[in-house]
């Protein structure tokens, strides 16, 4: 068996198993009955999505919404020391974090984002009222910290970093300019919930590029670029370098590849073949993605080796590895 081969064979494996542990596939259970009995399925980015998942989940069964489990599930993460979310996060080329969120809301097919925010503790809930309590979707930059200010979220003034800042540039000295594909250098938390209702909710919190110019936006905020739901088909979120993301509409596109049929890993791998067929760096993207369908199939794929996701049910709670691609399947020493 070749490398490829059998990773294909592990891969759909897996998934198989994944599909029997949720309970779904080719079941003659109708769907809502399925679901209330198999319970929500929630997925996340990375390892450290996992205790995110876990308060998610916490969240749904102590009575909350979905949307209420991807505000807590991401709030944790905020606040947890995170490299790449929250105030902890990486500074620009200014010594300054400025972060970015989004929310989406399956029913009704809301959204609400923040931008490029200073010293909001608390983005996704900045994104959330951003969605619930203004006529707009997008806020950016110092209108988006007042307003959080105004809603009574806890911002804090910003001063530059000097330590980080100082750790910064000399980390820039060691390596090229603008290399994204360090797995330290940027790792959003994107986290999407399947309720029992078979409503779909999402959110994606992050610092951004280390290191990125003052005022630049990635895609982690733009509705279907980091984040898309669709409460008819599913949702998928990205991480990685946001500049391979957003050009592409890249989570929409992932949605629409499920809305055709594919499953959440294949929706996932091909939406980066597509951009690596017109993109300039080819497969070298340094982009992943996680999708969840209606049905509760969900997947990860992306150009990271070993790219690790997270999944929470009642049933269990683990990190996963998603499809790797392209050169990630070179330096892994397969052969495709
Ligand atoms: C950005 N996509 O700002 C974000 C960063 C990220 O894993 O996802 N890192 O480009």
């Amino acid at each position: 068996m070749t490398e490829t081969t059998r990773r294909t064979f592990l891969q759909q494996t897996s998934l198989a198993s994944a599909a029997a542990t949720v309970g779904i596939g080719c079941s003659t259970i109708p769907p809502a009955k399925r679901l209330a009995k198999r319970g929500p399925v929630i997925i996340s980015t990375w390892g450290f999505g996992k205790p995110a998942n876990e308060l998610a989940l916490r969240t749904l069964q102590d009575g909350g919404s979905a949307l209420d489990a991807v505000e807590q599930g991401i709030r944790l993460v905020e606040v947890s020391g995170n490299s790449s979310v929250g105030l902890s996060g990486k500074p620009n080329a200014a010594g300054v974090t400025q972060l970015d969120a989004c929310i989406m809301n399956g029913p009704g097919h809301q959204a609400g984002s923040v931008a490029g925010v200073e010293g909001v503790a608390h983005p996704i809930s900045a994104a959330r009222l951003v969605m619930e309590k203004t006529p707009h979707v997008m806020l950016v930059g110092r209108g988006a910290g007042w307003f959080a200010k105004e809603e009574g979220l806890k911002v804090l003034d910003t001063a530059k970093d000097e330590a980080s800042y100082k750790a910064w540039l000399a980390a820039q000295k060691k390596s090229s300019p603008g290399n994204g594909d360090k797995p330290d250098n940027h790792d959003t938390v994107t986290l999407i919930v399947l309720d029992t209702n078979g409503d779909l909710a999402g959110g994606c919190s992050t610092s951004g590029w280390s290191g990125k110019i003052p005022g630049r936006v990635g895609d982690s905020p733009i509705i279907g670029s980091g984040l898309y739901v669709d409460n008819e088909v599913g949702g998928a979120g990205a991480t990685g370098l946001g500049e391979n993301v957003m050009r592409y509409c890249a989570s929409y596109q992932v949605v629409e590849n499920m809305r055709l049929g594919m499953s959440p890993t294949e929706a996932c791998a091909e939406a980066i073949r597509r951009i690596a067929r017109t993109d300039p760096a080819g497969m070298d993207l340094a982009i992943n993605f996680i999708a969840i369908n209606k049905q509760g199939e969900f997947g990860a794929a992306g150009t990271q080796v070993n790219f690790p996701y997270s999944v929470t049910t009642p049933d269990f709670s683990e990190v996963r590895k998603g499809q790797a691609l392209g050169l990630a399947i070179q330096k892994e020493g397969g052969n495709e």
